[in-house]
Protein backbone atom coordinates (compact mmCIF):
# COMPACT_ATOMS: atom_id res chain seq x y z
CA UNK A 1 0.00 0.00 0.00
CA UNK A 2 1.42 3.29 -1.16
CA UNK A 3 1.66 6.56 1.45
CA UNK A 4 -0.64 8.68 -0.19
CA UNK A 5 -0.02 11.93 -2.03
CA UNK A 6 -0.90 14.77 -4.09
CA UNK A 7 0.36 14.33 -7.93
CA UNK A 8 -0.78 15.33 -10.96
CA UNK A 9 -3.41 12.38 -11.15
CA UNK A 10 -3.89 11.90 -7.41
CA UNK A 11 -5.62 14.38 -5.30
CA UNK A 12 -5.58 14.04 -1.15
CA UNK A 13 -7.39 15.57 1.61
CA UNK A 14 -7.13 14.78 5.48
CA UNK A 15 -9.83 13.76 7.37
CA UNK A 16 -8.33 14.85 10.84
CA UNK A 17 -9.82 17.39 13.11
CA UNK A 18 -12.88 16.97 15.66
CA UNK A 19 -14.89 13.76 15.22
CA UNK A 20 -18.12 12.64 17.34
CA UNK A 21 -17.43 9.14 20.23
CA UNK A 22 -19.52 7.21 21.66
CA UNK A 23 -18.69 4.29 23.46
CA UNK A 24 -20.79 1.22 22.41
CA UNK A 25 -23.02 0.79 25.51
CA UNK A 26 -26.35 0.25 24.53
CA UNK A 27 -27.60 -2.58 21.99
CA UNK A 28 -28.53 0.86 19.57
CA UNK A 29 -27.24 0.44 15.82
CA UNK A 30 -24.49 3.51 15.44
CA UNK A 31 -23.24 2.45 12.10
CA UNK A 32 -26.14 4.96 10.57
CA UNK A 33 -25.31 7.91 12.73
CA UNK A 34 -25.39 7.80 16.90
CA UNK A 35 -25.49 10.15 19.77
CA UNK A 36 -22.50 11.46 20.59
CA UNK A 37 -20.85 11.62 24.02
CA UNK A 38 -17.83 13.23 23.46
CA UNK A 39 -15.93 14.99 20.83
CA UNK A 40 -12.92 13.58 19.94
CA UNK A 41 -9.59 14.40 18.12
CA UNK A 42 -8.90 12.90 15.84
CA UNK A 43 -5.50 11.42 15.29
CA UNK A 44 -5.09 10.89 19.29
CA UNK A 45 -5.85 8.44 21.52
CA UNK A 46 -8.95 8.78 23.63
CA UNK A 47 -7.62 7.47 26.11
CA UNK A 48 -6.41 10.77 28.20
CA UNK A 49 -8.61 13.42 26.21
CA UNK A 50 -11.59 13.37 28.94
CA UNK A 51 -11.97 13.53 33.21
CA UNK A 52 -13.92 10.58 33.16
CA UNK A 53 -12.07 7.51 34.60
CA UNK A 54 -14.26 5.27 32.84
CA UNK A 55 -13.47 6.54 29.39
CA UNK A 56 -9.77 6.65 29.88
CA UNK A 57 -9.84 2.35 30.69
CA UNK A 58 -12.72 1.55 28.64
CA UNK A 59 -10.83 -1.04 25.85
CA UNK A 60 -14.41 -2.33 23.75
CA UNK A 61 -16.45 -0.97 21.52
CA UNK A 62 -15.97 2.73 20.66
CA UNK A 63 -17.56 4.98 17.59
CA UNK A 64 -16.51 8.08 16.09
CA UNK A 65 -18.10 9.71 13.10
CA UNK A 66 -17.99 12.66 10.94
CA UNK A 67 -19.60 14.23 7.74
CA UNK A 68 -17.58 15.16 4.73
CA UNK A 69 -18.29 16.32 1.24
CA UNK A 70 -16.70 15.62 -1.73
CA UNK A 71 -16.06 18.48 -4.79
CA UNK A 72 -17.78 17.50 -8.02
CA UNK A 73 -15.09 17.84 -9.85
CA UNK A 74 -13.73 14.65 -8.55
CA UNK A 75 -16.53 13.02 -9.36
CA UNK A 76 -14.94 10.86 -12.45
CA UNK A 77 -12.31 9.48 -10.20
CA UNK A 78 -11.38 6.97 -8.10
CA UNK A 79 -11.80 7.72 -4.57
CA UNK A 80 -10.29 5.70 -1.17
CA UNK A 81 -10.36 6.54 2.23
CA UNK A 82 -7.17 5.45 3.95
CA UNK A 83 -6.34 5.14 8.08
CA UNK A 84 -2.85 5.17 9.51
CA UNK A 85 -4.02 2.76 12.26
CA UNK A 86 -6.54 2.24 14.48
CA UNK A 87 -6.05 0.00 17.01
CA UNK A 88 -6.49 -2.86 17.61
CA UNK A 89 -9.46 -3.53 15.38
CA UNK A 90 -11.52 -1.21 13.05
CA UNK A 91 -15.27 -1.80 10.86
CA UNK A 92 -15.93 1.55 8.55
CA UNK A 93 -19.14 2.15 7.83
CA UNK A 94 -19.90 4.80 4.69
CA UNK A 95 -23.13 5.97 4.51
CA UNK A 96 -24.66 2.95 6.66
CA UNK A 97 -22.67 0.29 4.28
CA UNK A 98 -20.25 -1.66 6.15
CA UNK A 99 -16.65 -0.99 3.80
CA UNK A 100 -14.80 -3.67 5.29
CA UNK A 101 -12.51 -4.08 8.83
CA UNK A 102 -9.20 -4.45 9.73
CA UNK A 103 -7.08 -6.20 12.53
CA UNK A 104 -3.58 -5.65 14.25
CA UNK A 105 -3.47 -1.89 15.00
CA UNK A 106 -0.55 -0.02 14.02
CA UNK A 107 -0.53 -0.62 10.48
CA UNK A 108 -2.52 1.00 7.36
CA UNK A 109 -5.67 0.20 5.76
CA UNK A 110 -7.79 1.92 3.26
CA UNK A 111 -11.09 1.18 0.78
CA UNK A 112 -12.12 1.75 -2.50
CA UNK A 113 -14.94 4.16 -1.97
CA UNK A 114 -16.13 5.17 -5.71
CA UNK A 115 -19.11 3.00 -5.62
CA UNK A 116 -20.31 4.31 -2.43
CA UNK A 117 -19.53 7.78 -1.99
CA UNK A 118 -22.22 10.52 -2.70
CA UNK A 119 -21.72 13.90 -4.64
CA UNK A 120 -25.04 15.39 -4.06
CA UNK A 121 -24.73 15.45 -0.73
CA UNK A 122 -22.24 14.75 2.57
CA UNK A 123 -21.11 11.74 3.50
CA UNK A 124 -21.38 9.84 6.97
CA UNK A 125 -18.38 8.27 7.65
CA UNK A 126 -18.73 5.67 11.43
CA UNK A 127 -15.96 4.22 12.29
CA UNK A 128 -16.11 1.27 15.08
CA UNK A 129 -12.83 1.01 17.08
CA UNK A 130 -12.01 -1.84 19.50
CA UNK A 131 -9.42 -2.79 21.41
CA UNK A 132 -10.37 -5.57 23.30
CA UNK A 133 -6.77 -7.73 23.21
CA UNK A 134 -6.71 -11.69 24.10
CA UNK A 135 -4.57 -14.83 23.47
CA UNK A 136 -4.95 -14.62 19.70
CA UNK A 137 -3.95 -10.70 19.39
CA UNK A 138 -0.62 -9.43 18.68
CA UNK A 139 -0.01 -8.30 21.13
CA UNK A 140 -1.89 -10.21 23.68
CA UNK A 141 -4.20 -8.74 26.49
CA UNK A 142 -6.27 -10.22 29.35
CA UNK A 143 -5.08 -12.97 29.94
CA UNK A 144 -6.14 -13.18 33.48
CA UNK A 145 -3.27 -14.26 34.93
CA UNK A 146 -1.75 -14.57 38.17
CA UNK A 147 1.13 -12.21 38.94
CA UNK A 148 3.42 -15.73 38.45
CA UNK A 149 2.17 -17.03 35.28
CA UNK A 150 3.55 -13.75 33.38
CA UNK A 151 5.08 -10.90 32.76
CA UNK A 152 3.51 -7.80 34.22
CA UNK A 153 0.03 -10.08 35.12
CA UNK A 154 -1.95 -8.58 37.38
CA UNK A 155 -2.09 -4.81 36.34
CA UNK A 156 -5.01 -2.73 35.25
CA UNK A 157 -6.03 -2.54 32.17
CA UNK A 158 -4.87 -6.18 32.02
CA UNK A 159 -2.13 -6.50 29.40
CA UNK A 160 1.40 -8.36 29.71
CA UNK A 161 3.10 -5.46 28.42
CA UNK A 162 4.77 -2.23 30.32
CA UNK A 163 2.82 0.60 28.40
CA UNK A 164 -0.56 1.83 28.18
CA UNK A 165 -3.03 0.23 26.25
CA UNK A 166 -3.66 3.61 24.68
CA UNK A 167 -6.79 3.37 21.86
CA UNK A 168 -8.62 4.76 19.08
CA UNK A 169 -8.26 6.12 15.40
CA UNK A 170 -4.44 7.20 16.41
CA UNK A 171 -2.73 8.28 12.82
CA UNK A 172 -4.41 10.33 10.43
CA UNK A 173 -6.99 9.71 7.80
CA UNK A 174 -7.29 10.57 4.51
CA UNK A 175 -9.08 10.27 1.29
CA UNK A 176 -7.02 10.26 -1.74
CA UNK A 177 -7.78 10.13 -5.78
CA UNK A 178 -6.77 7.89 -8.66
CA UNK A 179 -7.95 8.32 -12.26
CA UNK A 180 -10.77 4.92 -13.07
CA UNK A 181 -8.28 3.98 -15.66
CA UNK A 182 -4.97 2.79 -14.01
CA UNK A 183 -2.90 3.76 -10.92
CA UNK A 184 0.26 2.18 -9.15
CA UNK A 185 -0.92 -0.28 -6.39
CA UNK A 186 2.95 -1.42 -5.00
CA UNK A 187 6.24 -0.03 -5.27
CA UNK A 188 9.21 -2.17 -3.97
CA UNK A 189 12.63 -0.18 -4.47
CA UNK A 190 15.90 -2.23 -4.04
CA UNK A 191 19.10 -0.57 -3.87
CA UNK A 192 22.62 -1.30 -4.01
CA UNK A 193 26.05 0.65 -5.50
CA UNK A 194 29.07 -0.77 -7.35
CA UNK A 195 31.76 1.83 -6.68
CA UNK A 196 30.40 5.27 -7.81
CA UNK A 197 27.39 4.07 -9.56
CA UNK A 198 24.27 3.41 -7.34
CA UNK A 199 21.51 0.89 -8.44
CA UNK A 200 18.40 0.70 -7.76
CA UNK A 201 15.70 -1.88 -9.19
CA UNK A 202 12.33 -1.12 -8.60
CA UNK A 203 8.78 -3.94 -8.57
CA UNK A 204 5.65 -2.82 -8.76
CA UNK A 205 2.46 -3.78 -9.10
CA UNK A 206 -0.20 -1.91 -11.27
CA UNK A 207 -4.22 -2.05 -11.61
CA UNK A 208 -5.89 -0.96 -14.56
CA UNK A 209 -5.05 -0.20 -18.41
CA UNK A 210 -1.55 1.38 -18.58
CA UNK A 211 0.68 -0.21 -20.93
CA UNK A 212 4.06 1.25 -20.37
CA UNK A 213 5.49 2.55 -17.21
CA UNK A 214 7.90 5.61 -17.14
CA UNK A 215 10.52 5.91 -14.35
CA UNK A 216 12.86 8.99 -14.13
CA UNK A 217 14.77 9.50 -10.97
CA UNK A 218 14.90 13.12 -10.59
CA UNK A 219 17.70 15.27 -10.86
CA UNK A 220 19.74 12.53 -12.51
CA UNK A 221 20.02 11.19 -15.56
CA UNK A 222 18.34 7.54 -14.44
CA UNK A 223 15.38 6.96 -16.44
CA UNK A 224 13.73 3.98 -18.25
CA UNK A 225 10.47 3.16 -19.97
CA UNK A 226 8.82 -0.40 -19.24
CA UNK A 227 6.45 -2.73 -20.54
CA UNK A 228 3.60 -3.57 -17.83
CA UNK A 229 2.33 -7.08 -18.29
CA UNK A 230 0.15 -8.82 -16.30
CA UNK A 231 -0.43 -5.76 -13.89
CA UNK A 232 3.16 -5.49 -12.71
CA UNK A 233 6.55 -4.18 -13.80
CA UNK A 234 10.30 -4.31 -13.20
CA UNK A 235 13.08 -2.05 -13.59
CA UNK A 236 16.28 -1.57 -12.94
CA UNK A 237 18.29 1.62 -13.32
CA UNK A 238 21.64 3.18 -12.30
CA UNK A 239 22.57 6.48 -11.01
CA UNK A 240 25.88 7.49 -12.00
CA UNK A 241 28.11 9.21 -9.38
CA UNK A 242 25.82 8.35 -6.47
CA UNK A 243 25.46 9.80 -3.22
CA UNK A 244 24.55 7.00 -0.63
CA UNK A 245 22.21 7.48 2.41
CA UNK A 246 24.25 7.52 5.55
CA UNK A 247 23.45 8.84 8.99
CA UNK A 248 25.49 12.33 8.37
CA UNK A 249 24.51 12.71 4.57
CA UNK A 250 20.85 11.54 4.54
CA UNK A 251 20.77 11.92 0.74
CA UNK A 252 17.23 10.76 -0.35
CA UNK A 253 16.37 10.35 -4.46
CA UNK A 254 13.30 10.41 -5.60
CA UNK A 255 11.79 8.34 -8.82
CA UNK A 256 8.32 9.60 -10.41
CA UNK A 257 6.51 6.68 -11.69
CA UNK A 258 4.34 7.58 -14.69
CA UNK A 259 1.88 4.95 -15.79
CA UNK A 260 0.82 5.51 -19.85
CA UNK A 261 -1.79 4.27 -22.02
CA UNK A 262 -1.07 2.91 -25.51
CA UNK A 263 -1.57 6.36 -27.20
CA UNK A 264 1.14 7.49 -24.55
CA UNK A 265 -1.74 9.24 -21.85
CA UNK A 266 -0.66 9.93 -18.31
CA UNK A 267 -3.30 7.70 -16.37
CA UNK A 268 -1.39 8.12 -13.32
CA UNK A 269 1.96 9.21 -11.57
CA UNK A 270 3.19 8.73 -8.02
CA UNK A 271 6.85 9.69 -6.50
CA UNK A 272 8.94 7.08 -4.67
CA UNK A 273 11.53 8.55 -2.46
CA UNK A 274 14.45 6.34 -1.24
CA UNK A 275 17.85 6.11 -0.61
CA UNK A 276 20.84 4.20 -2.19
CA UNK A 277 22.43 1.87 0.96
CA UNK A 278 23.24 -0.94 2.04
CA UNK A 279 23.56 -3.05 5.35
CA UNK A 280 24.46 -5.78 6.63
CA UNK A 281 26.02 -8.16 9.27
CA UNK A 282 29.47 -9.66 8.55
CA UNK A 283 31.46 -11.49 11.50
CA UNK A 284 30.68 -9.15 14.51
CA UNK A 285 29.91 -5.72 12.83
CA UNK A 286 27.01 -3.97 11.32
CA UNK A 287 28.02 -2.25 8.05
CA UNK A 288 26.18 0.37 6.32
CA UNK A 289 27.68 1.05 3.35
CA UNK A 290 30.38 -1.40 3.74
CA UNK A 291 31.46 0.55 7.03
CA UNK A 292 31.27 -0.38 10.74
CA UNK A 293 28.34 0.92 12.62
CA UNK A 294 28.07 0.76 16.53
CA UNK A 295 24.26 1.72 17.43
CA UNK A 296 23.91 4.15 20.15
CA UNK A 297 20.10 5.06 20.95
CA UNK A 298 17.34 4.21 22.97
CA UNK A 299 14.30 1.89 22.77
CA UNK A 300 11.27 3.97 22.70
CA UNK A 301 7.61 4.52 22.92
CA UNK A 302 4.84 6.73 20.89
CA UNK A 303 3.77 8.64 23.97
CA UNK A 304 3.30 11.14 25.28
CA UNK A 305 0.53 13.87 27.58
CA UNK A 306 -3.11 13.79 26.81
CA UNK A 307 -2.21 12.59 22.51
CA UNK A 308 -1.50 9.29 24.15
CA UNK A 309 -0.10 7.60 21.00
CA UNK A 310 -1.55 9.90 18.63
CA UNK A 311 0.51 11.49 15.80
CA UNK A 312 1.69 14.62 17.12
CA UNK A 313 4.30 16.22 14.74
CA UNK A 314 5.89 18.97 17.19
CA UNK A 315 6.22 15.80 19.35
CA UNK A 316 7.96 13.51 16.91
CA UNK A 317 9.96 16.82 16.22
CA UNK A 318 11.03 17.87 19.57
CA UNK A 319 12.16 14.02 20.24
CA UNK A 320 14.35 13.85 16.58
CA UNK A 321 15.66 16.70 17.92
CA UNK A 322 16.61 15.35 21.18
CA UNK A 323 17.45 12.16 19.86
CA UNK A 324 20.46 15.01 17.47
CA UNK A 325 21.28 16.66 20.46
CA UNK A 326 22.32 13.63 22.67
CA UNK A 327 24.60 12.24 19.65
CA UNK A 328 22.25 9.14 19.36
CA UNK A 329 22.41 7.32 15.85
CA UNK A 330 19.41 5.09 16.36
CA UNK A 331 16.05 3.25 17.98
CA UNK A 332 14.14 0.81 17.84
CA UNK A 333 10.74 0.96 17.28
CA UNK A 334 9.76 -0.73 20.78
CA UNK A 335 7.39 -2.18 20.70
CA UNK A 336 4.83 -1.50 17.38
CA UNK A 337 5.84 -0.22 14.28
CA UNK A 338 5.56 3.96 14.60
CA UNK A 339 3.63 5.97 12.41
CA UNK A 340 4.84 6.36 8.54
CA UNK A 341 5.26 10.19 9.45
CA UNK A 342 8.00 9.24 11.98
CA UNK A 343 9.58 6.54 9.92
CA UNK A 344 9.79 9.43 7.25
CA UNK A 345 11.56 11.83 9.93
CA UNK A 346 13.97 9.24 10.82
CA UNK A 347 14.90 8.93 6.55
CA UNK A 348 15.16 12.57 5.97
CA UNK A 349 17.47 12.81 9.50
CA UNK A 350 19.13 9.68 8.97
CA UNK A 351 18.37 7.62 12.05
CA UNK A 352 18.66 4.11 11.70
CA UNK A 353 15.70 2.51 13.00
CA UNK A 354 15.20 -1.55 13.90
CA UNK A 355 11.50 -1.93 13.09
CA UNK A 356 9.80 -4.21 15.22
CA UNK A 357 6.39 -5.99 14.98
CA UNK A 358 3.79 -5.16 17.53
CA UNK A 359 4.65 -8.60 19.36
CA UNK A 360 5.43 -7.65 23.07
CA UNK A 361 5.30 -10.01 25.30
CA UNK A 362 4.00 -13.02 23.55
CA UNK A 363 3.50 -15.97 26.01
CA UNK A 364 3.39 -19.55 25.02
CA UNK A 365 1.68 -20.70 27.60
CA UNK A 366 -1.39 -19.11 25.19
CA UNK A 367 -0.28 -19.15 21.89
CA UNK A 368 -2.60 -21.08 19.40
CA UNK A 369 -2.70 -20.61 15.87
CA UNK A 370 -4.49 -17.62 15.78
CA UNK A 371 -1.97 -15.95 17.44
CA UNK A 372 0.88 -17.06 14.88
CA UNK A 373 -1.66 -15.88 12.52
CA UNK A 374 -2.06 -12.69 13.18
CA UNK A 375 1.93 -12.63 13.94
CA UNK A 376 2.69 -13.32 10.72
CA UNK A 377 -0.12 -11.06 9.37
CA UNK A 378 1.01 -7.72 11.18
CA UNK A 379 4.70 -8.75 10.28
CA UNK A 380 3.95 -8.81 6.62
CA UNK A 381 2.70 -5.24 6.70
CA UNK A 382 4.72 -3.72 8.69
CA UNK A 383 7.73 -4.87 6.04
CA UNK A 384 5.16 -3.89 3.02
CA UNK A 385 4.83 -0.62 4.96
CA UNK A 386 8.42 0.43 5.61
CA UNK A 387 10.66 -1.75 3.13
CA UNK A 388 11.11 1.56 1.27
CA UNK A 389 12.70 3.19 3.84
CA UNK A 390 16.32 3.78 4.23
CA UNK A 391 16.17 4.49 7.45
CA UNK A 392 15.43 1.24 8.49
CA UNK A 393 18.37 -1.08 8.64
CA UNK A 394 16.83 -4.43 10.50
CA UNK A 395 13.27 -6.14 11.00
CA UNK A 396 12.94 -7.31 15.18
CA UNK A 397 10.05 -9.73 14.91
CA UNK A 398 8.75 -9.39 18.61
CA UNK A 399 10.27 -8.37 21.87
CA UNK A 400 10.58 -10.69 25.27
CA UNK A 401 8.47 -13.75 24.20
CA UNK A 402 8.74 -16.85 26.40
CA UNK A 403 11.17 -17.99 23.50
CA UNK A 404 13.16 -20.33 25.99
CA UNK A 405 9.97 -23.10 25.66
CA UNK A 406 10.66 -25.61 22.70
CA UNK A 407 7.00 -24.40 20.54
CA UNK A 408 8.93 -21.15 20.33
CA UNK A 409 10.94 -22.65 18.04
CA UNK A 410 8.66 -23.39 15.05
CA UNK A 411 6.71 -20.32 15.82
CA UNK A 412 9.87 -17.99 15.32
CA UNK A 413 11.38 -20.14 12.14
CA UNK A 414 7.62 -18.96 10.20
CA UNK A 415 8.48 -15.60 11.12
CA UNK A 416 12.00 -15.46 10.81
CA UNK A 417 11.60 -17.15 6.63
CA UNK A 418 8.19 -14.98 6.12
CA UNK A 419 10.87 -12.02 6.52
CA UNK A 420 13.52 -13.51 4.86
CA UNK A 421 11.03 -13.92 1.76
CA UNK A 422 9.99 -10.79 1.60
CA UNK A 423 13.05 -8.78 1.96
CA UNK A 424 16.88 -10.25 1.77
CA UNK A 425 18.70 -6.66 2.32
CA UNK A 426 18.19 -6.17 6.15
CA UNK A 427 19.16 -8.28 9.15
CA UNK A 428 16.09 -9.70 11.30
CA UNK A 429 16.66 -10.34 14.85
CA UNK A 430 14.17 -11.41 18.11
CA UNK A 431 14.45 -8.83 21.34
CA UNK A 432 14.92 -12.25 24.04
CA UNK A 433 14.95 -12.07 27.56
CA UNK A 434 16.19 -15.16 27.99
CA UNK A 435 19.74 -15.42 27.90
CA UNK A 436 21.33 -18.90 27.81
CA UNK A 437 17.83 -20.43 27.77
CA UNK A 438 16.74 -18.48 24.54
CA UNK A 439 15.53 -21.34 22.01
CA UNK A 440 15.35 -18.99 18.58
CA UNK A 441 18.65 -17.23 18.18
CA UNK A 442 19.98 -19.71 14.88
CA UNK A 443 17.02 -17.90 13.29
CA UNK A 444 18.36 -14.77 13.43
CA UNK A 445 21.32 -12.60 12.14
CA UNK A 446 22.05 -10.77 15.39
CA UNK A 447 20.92 -11.56 19.16
CA UNK A 448 19.28 -8.66 20.81
CA UNK A 449 19.51 -9.21 24.72
CA UNK A 450 17.63 -6.76 26.83
CA UNK A 451 19.46 -7.23 30.24
CA UNK A 452 18.62 -5.34 33.68
CA UNK A 453 21.79 -6.13 36.33
CA UNK A 454 21.34 -3.12 38.93
CA UNK A 455 17.61 -2.73 38.21
CA UNK A 456 15.88 -6.08 38.63
CA UNK A 457 18.02 -7.53 39.87
CA UNK A 458 21.89 -7.39 41.80
CA UNK A 459 19.52 -3.78 43.14
CA UNK A 460 21.53 -0.91 44.25
CA UNK A 461 25.05 -2.81 43.53
CA UNK A 462 26.62 -1.11 40.47
CA UNK A 463 30.18 -3.24 40.80
CA UNK A 464 28.43 -6.75 40.89
CA UNK A 465 26.02 -5.27 38.20
CA UNK A 466 28.61 -4.82 35.58
CA UNK A 467 30.39 -8.86 36.70
CA UNK A 468 27.28 -10.02 36.20
CA UNK A 469 26.87 -8.29 32.89
CA UNK A 470 30.62 -9.10 32.09
CA UNK A 471 29.90 -12.48 32.87
CA UNK A 472 26.97 -12.82 30.91
CA UNK A 473 28.06 -11.14 27.53
CA UNK A 474 30.96 -13.40 27.87
CA UNK A 475 28.93 -16.85 28.55
CA UNK A 476 25.64 -16.02 25.32
CA UNK A 477 28.87 -14.93 22.72
CA UNK A 478 30.38 -18.58 23.36
CA UNK A 479 26.97 -19.97 23.38
CA UNK A 480 25.52 -18.44 20.36
CA UNK A 481 28.08 -17.09 18.31
CA UNK A 482 26.22 -14.23 17.19
CA UNK A 483 27.27 -10.21 17.28
CA UNK A 484 25.13 -9.24 20.64
CA UNK A 485 22.87 -5.82 20.45
CA UNK A 486 21.85 -4.79 23.59
CA UNK A 487 18.27 -3.48 23.14
CA UNK A 488 17.22 -2.74 26.62
CA UNK A 489 19.44 -1.64 30.37
CA UNK A 490 18.59 0.76 32.69
CA UNK A 491 16.75 1.62 36.09
CA UNK A 492 13.76 3.87 37.10
CA UNK A 493 14.77 7.30 37.72
CA UNK A 494 12.74 10.05 39.68
CA UNK A 495 13.89 13.79 37.65
CA UNK A 496 15.09 15.65 40.87
CA UNK A 497 15.56 12.69 43.16
CA UNK A 498 19.02 13.01 44.10
CA UNK A 499 21.16 11.41 46.40
CA UNK A 500 25.06 10.52 47.49
CA UNK A 501 26.05 7.57 47.16
CA UNK A 502 24.00 7.13 44.33
CA UNK A 503 20.91 4.94 45.25
CA UNK A 504 17.77 3.61 43.31
CA UNK A 505 15.69 6.14 41.58
CA UNK A 506 17.97 8.86 42.00
CA UNK A 507 19.57 10.63 38.88
CA UNK A 508 23.02 9.81 40.26
CA UNK A 509 21.78 6.21 40.30
CA UNK A 510 21.04 6.21 36.82
CA UNK A 511 23.77 8.03 35.58
CA UNK A 512 26.72 5.92 37.35
CA UNK A 513 24.42 2.42 36.51
CA UNK A 514 23.83 2.86 32.63
CA UNK A 515 27.74 4.95 32.09
CA UNK A 516 29.49 1.80 34.18
CA UNK A 517 27.26 -0.53 32.04
CA UNK A 518 28.03 1.16 29.06
CA UNK A 519 32.24 0.75 29.86
CA UNK A 520 31.30 -3.11 30.09
CA UNK A 521 29.50 -3.57 27.13
CA UNK A 522 32.15 -1.60 25.10
CA UNK A 523 35.05 -4.19 26.93
CA UNK A 524 33.39 -6.84 24.43
CA UNK A 525 34.28 -6.64 20.82
CA UNK A 526 31.06 -8.78 19.58
CA UNK A 527 28.98 -6.24 21.21
CA UNK A 528 27.05 -3.75 18.46
CA UNK A 529 25.11 -1.31 20.10
CA UNK A 530 23.57 0.18 23.08
CA UNK A 531 20.35 1.32 23.31
CA UNK A 532 19.10 2.33 26.62
CA UNK A 533 16.15 1.96 28.16
CA UNK A 534 14.09 3.78 27.56
CA UNK A 535 14.67 7.58 25.33
CA UNK A 536 11.84 9.22 27.74
CA UNK A 537 9.46 8.19 30.94
CA UNK A 538 6.13 6.67 29.45
CA UNK A 539 2.53 6.00 31.36
CA UNK A 540 1.99 2.07 31.90
CA UNK A 541 -1.10 0.50 33.03
CA UNK A 542 -1.39 0.37 37.02
CA UNK A 543 0.39 -1.57 39.33
CA UNK A 544 2.72 -1.26 42.31
CA UNK A 545 6.11 -1.50 40.72
CA UNK A 546 4.98 2.00 38.76
CA UNK A 547 4.84 5.26 40.00
CA UNK A 548 2.79 7.07 37.43
CA UNK A 549 4.47 4.85 34.29
CA UNK A 550 7.83 3.58 34.14
CA UNK A 551 10.45 6.31 34.88
CA UNK A 552 13.71 4.60 32.86
CA UNK A 553 13.76 7.71 30.66
CA UNK A 554 16.73 9.75 29.94
CA UNK A 555 14.61 12.09 29.49
CA UNK A 556 10.78 13.04 31.36
CA UNK A 557 7.80 12.65 29.42
CA UNK A 558 7.87 16.31 28.99
CA UNK A 559 11.11 15.51 27.01
CA UNK A 560 13.78 17.52 29.61
CA UNK A 561 16.78 15.75 30.41
CA UNK A 562 17.89 13.98 32.95
CA UNK A 563 21.16 13.96 34.68
CA UNK A 564 23.06 11.14 32.48
CA UNK A 565 21.49 12.68 29.54
CA UNK A 566 24.49 15.12 29.41
CA UNK A 567 26.78 12.17 29.99
CA UNK A 568 25.45 9.79 27.34
CA UNK A 569 25.85 13.64 24.99
CA UNK A 570 29.94 13.45 25.71
CA UNK A 571 30.35 9.66 25.33
CA UNK A 572 28.41 9.67 22.04
CA UNK A 573 30.01 12.72 20.29
CA UNK A 574 32.97 10.26 19.76
CA UNK A 575 32.10 7.57 17.12
CA UNK A 576 32.59 4.23 18.49
CA UNK A 577 34.67 3.05 15.32
CA UNK A 578 36.58 5.23 13.58
C1 LIG B 1 11.36 -5.03 29.49
C2 LIG B 1 10.37 -4.68 28.41
C3 LIG B 1 9.95 -3.23 28.39
C4 LIG B 1 9.75 -2.73 29.81
C5 LIG B 1 11.06 -2.84 30.54
C6 LIG B 1 10.96 -2.34 32.00
O1 LIG B 1 10.85 -5.05 27.13
O2 LIG B 1 8.78 -3.09 27.63
O3 LIG B 1 9.23 -1.43 29.86
O4 LIG B 1 11.49 -4.17 30.57
O5 LIG B 1 10.62 -3.14 32.86
O6 LIG B 1 10.92 -6.18 30.09
O7 LIG B 1 11.19 -1.17 32.24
Amino acid sequence: MLYPQRTRTRDLFELNGVWNFARENTDATYATGFTAEKQVAVPSSYNDLFTDEAFRNWHVGVWYSREFTLPRMLRNERIVLRFGSVSYRAEVYLNGQLLGGHETGYTPFEFDITDCVKFDKPNLLCVRGDNTLSNETVPMGNLQNSPEAGQFAGQYPDTPFDFFPYAGIQRPVAIYTTAKEAWLDTVHVETTYTGSVGQLTLQCKVNGAATQARISVLNTDAEATVEISDGAFAAALEIPDVVLWDVHQPNLYHAKIQLLDAAGNLLDEYTQRFGVRTVKVEGNRLLLNGKPVYLQGFGRHEDFHIIGKGLNHSVNIRDHELLKWINANSYRTSHYPYSEEMIQLADEQGILLISEAPAVSINFEYVNEQTLKAHLKVLGELIERDRNSPSVIMWSVANEATSDREVAVPYFKQLADLVRSMDTTRPVTMVTCKGMDDLVTEFFDVMSINVYPGWYNIPGQVAEAKENLRHDLKSLYEKFQKPIFITEFGADTIAGLHSLPAEQWSEEYQTELIMELIGVMREMDFVIGEHIWNFADFRTAQNFVRVGGNKKGVFTRERQPKMVAHFLKILWAKPRYE
